[in-house]
């Protein structure tokens, strides 16, 4: 099956700071990969919707799919579908990412049956998704995370080991593209994912179940090897809420001798709490920080 993993257009204004790697479709697209499939990644914060419907007109994917973190990003992913469906019929659209797990429904009503269905989660089940959809699309309703008119599966599963896919980085066209304030050109990398707090206004603790999980040190390390850029963003929502897992990060890019310069965030108790290990690298080239106030007091 060839399958496009697209990530929608950057808001108004964000890319005078900002344009970062779709990471989430990165993940899906190593998936699809190792499931046996023809993938492209089309990024249409760097592309526009001109090349996205050229690729659907000559390459004719028989699945696309985006990633769906951002509600603003929903009537665009909307209309993507519908106009991909008056030029593929037979096509299967699915969607997936913080936004859609929370909004499933009313994207499927909305899309009126141009979205087959959304995937909640994370991108544990993907490969038995994909060959579901390839076998019989009419039980896929009946896999975890799955949500499709004619009902939905169980809740979706958690990830347990991050380090058993890394993200297709080699996948994306001009990579140089992206950036952050003066790290330009700026891939990124996951160290952690989750957050163990619960601030209402956040969806971080609500997608993963207040799960914190930590990456093993040598995978990251072998995937900054792999990364061309100079410049690193590390995703993580709060960078090193343990310490001992930055210091041993740390170690691992000292030994291998990676020279990069990093972009974290965190939260400024966090910060004050485990003040070393941003010392530490802050000599292994921590050079942005972005530090939350998460509460007044
Ligand atoms: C990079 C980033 C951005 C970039 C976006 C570019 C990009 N590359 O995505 C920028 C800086 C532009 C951005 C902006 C905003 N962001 Co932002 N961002 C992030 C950040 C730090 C990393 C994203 C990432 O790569 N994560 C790592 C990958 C692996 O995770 P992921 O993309 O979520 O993918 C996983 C799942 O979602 C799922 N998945 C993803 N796509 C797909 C697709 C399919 C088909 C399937 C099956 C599954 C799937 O599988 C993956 C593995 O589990 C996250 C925090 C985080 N740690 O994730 C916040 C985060 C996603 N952003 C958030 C917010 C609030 C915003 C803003 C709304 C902030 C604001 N008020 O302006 C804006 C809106 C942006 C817009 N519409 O353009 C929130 C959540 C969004 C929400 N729905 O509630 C997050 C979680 C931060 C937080 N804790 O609050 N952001
Ligand atoms: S600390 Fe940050 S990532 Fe965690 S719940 Fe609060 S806002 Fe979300």
């Amino acid at each position: 099956m060839k399958i496009l993993c697209c990530h929608p257009s950057g808001l108004m204004y964000t890319e005078i700071y900002l344009r970062l790697e779709p990471l989430g479709v990165e993940l899906v697209a190593q998936a699809a990969l190792r499931a046996g499939h023809e993938v492209r990644i089309l990024d249409l914060q760097v592309f526009s919707h001109k090349d996205y419907f050229k690729a659907l007109d000559q390459w004719h994917p028989d699945a696309v799919c985006f990633g769906l973190n951002y509600l603003a990003n929903i009537p665009e992913v909307i209309d993507l579908a519908k106009e991909t469906k008056q030029r593929l019929p037979h096509s299967f659209f699915f969607v997936g990412g913080h936004s859609a797990s929370f909004t499933a429904e009313e994207i499927l009503e909305h899309a009126q049956g141009t979205i087959e269905c959304v995937v909640r989660g994370e991108t544990e089940q993907i490969e038995a998704f994909l060959s579901a959809a390839m076998d019989d699309r009419k039980r896929i309703h009946t896999l975890p995370g799955v949500v499709t008119r004619d009902g939905e599966g169980p809740a979706p599963k958690m990830v347990e080991d991050l380090d058993r896919l890394t993200p297709a980085h080699d996948l994306l066209p001009k990579r140089r593209k992206y950036f952050i304030g003066s790290l330009d050109p700026s891939a990124s990398i996951e160290f952690t994912r989750g957050c163990p707090w619960n601030c209402t206004f956040c969806s971080a603790w609500t997608f993963y179940s207040r799960s914190y999980r930590k990456r093993n040190v040598e995978a990251i390390a072998e995937e900054l090897e792999r990364l061309e850029e100079p410049n690193v963003f590390v995703v993580d929502d709060v960078a090193f809420i343990d310490p001992q897992h930055g210091f041993a990060i740390g170690q691992e890019i000292e030994k291998r001798g990676i020279r990069k310069q990093f972009y974290i965030e965190t939260r400024a108790d966090v910060l004050l709490r485990n003040k070393e290990v941003f010392q530490d690298w802050r000599s292994l080239g921590l050079a942005y920080m972005f530090v939350g106030m998460e509460a007044i007091d």
